[in-house]
């Protein structure tokens, strides 16, 4: 990550704290290539960490005392202490995300100290690109790394990050974002099992760009709609008598549809041909196919359009903007939870400055602003930095 951040970091803990801090960490954002809202129902995904997000200048205390200084937000300082009940601040407070995550740590009975902490951050919010997960996870890392929890696993990392997102902040999310922050691996996406959490590098071929355009699209929607997708989910698996969807095939989605309700029903076969589009897809990634990747992630797209309904005009504009101008080798798609945020597109490296030309010129959010474009690399789950 970078060294703007480190030193932005840095600064704000000397000013804060008035010494330099011991010690650096980061845990990154995420772009999720194939596989959407799979996870909460214990399927697959393909995302991969990228190189953006949240860095932690950390040093030690003695005692409880937990102080925190966010470079991004005017250096605002949260204090609370660990021998005291850890309570939420005001709903959507930077702090809250902090706080949680200790809260959590906590609760595994680790001896945790106090620690001073300054965060900074590139990850755009309110992207769709885990901004959130990547602060937590970085957190969790931080303490790891001053205290020397080494029994603490990237995958223990995520499951608090997640439970601090569920329980503390309030988002009922999937283990996706938190676990390739953790566990992502440089130059690869990273094959989630979402319900065993066993996953599989699979390398990103040599000369294949990973694009991603922010549509500038507030994804308003998405904690509302995010909650009612999963009922939604929910309620199909019951009516299969599943544990999950991820234990559903389109065979007998189709036989037993029976009385389910005609919503339910689509949102049901998002999930079932997603999962199965996710494990073609590594199939294809690994072997460089990107004309197979192209059409699996424009499959995955018309399912979140037509069936899951989580996509918005202006990010299907984008998307078929991006895939005119790729053409047949390699593909576009939304990303994340949805309902605005970014679209993801893959592509022989040569090709990048066309695209980003096509969607300087023919795209426009609603409220008139151009995507941004950032071009970004499969990077290295959360740890210690020199
Ligand atoms: C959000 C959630 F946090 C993830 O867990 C996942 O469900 C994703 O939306 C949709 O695939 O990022």
């Amino acid at each position: 990550m970078s060294q703007a951040l480190k030193h932005v970091a840095t600064e704000a803990f000397e000013a804060a704290f008035g010494s330099p801090p011991q010690h650096w960490v980061q845990a990154p954002g995420r772009v999720n290539l194939i596989g959407e809202h799979t996870d909460y129902n214990d399927g697959y995904v393909l995302p991969c960490a990228i190189n953006f997000g949240t860095l932690i200048a950390a040093s030690a205390r003695t005692d409880a005392v937990v102080r925190v200084v966010a470079a991004d937000y005017g250096a605002e300082v949260d204090s609370f202490r660990l021998d005291q009940p850890i309570l939420p601040l005001a709903e959507g407070a930077w702090p809250n995300y902090v706080r949680g995550v200790v809260k959590y740590l906590l609760e595994t009975g680790l001896p945790l100290q106090g620690a001073d902490l300054a965060l900074a951050g590139n990850v755009p919010q309110g992207a769709g690109l885990s901004s959130s997960a990547s602060l937590e996870v970085a957190v969790a890392q931080a303490f790891k790394t001053l205290q020397g929890f080494s029994e603490l696993s990237p995958t223990d990392m995520a499951l608090i990050a997640q439970r601090a997102e569920n329980r503390f902040v309030g988002c009922n999310c999937g283990i996706m974002d938190q676990l390739v922050s953790a566990r992502g691996e440089a130059g690869s996406a990273l094959l989630i099992d979402c319900r065993s959490l066993a996953t599989q590098a699979v390398p990103m071929p040599a000369d294949v760009a990973v694009m991603i355009v922010h549509s500038r699209v507030r994804r308003g929607l998405v904690g509302s709609e995010y909650n009612t997708r999963r009922l939604q989910c929910e309620a199909a698996a019951k009516h299969y008598g599943v544990k999950a969807l991820r234990d559903l095939d389109l065979a007998r989605l189709e036989a037993e549809a029976g009385d389910l309700d005609a919503i339910v029903l689509r949102r049901a076969r998002h999930i079932v041909t997603e999962n199965q589009r996710t494990l073609d897809a590594a199939v294809a990634l690994a072997a460089g196919d990107l004309r197979q990747m192209g059409q699996l992630m424009a499959a995955s797209h018309v399912s979140m359009r037509d069936d899951f309904e989580i996509t918005a005009p202006a990010v299907d504009q984008l998307v078929d903007i991006l895939q005119t101008a790729i053409g047949p080798v390699g593909g576009a798609r939304m990303t994340g939870g949805g309902f605005g945020g970014c679209a993801v597109a893959l592509m022989p490296s040569t090709q990048v400055e066309a695209v980003r030309q096509a969607v300087a010129e023919q795209y426009r959010s609603p409220t008139g602003e151009a995507g941004t474009v950032y071009v970004c690399q499969a990077s290295q789950g959360a740890g210690s930095l020199s």
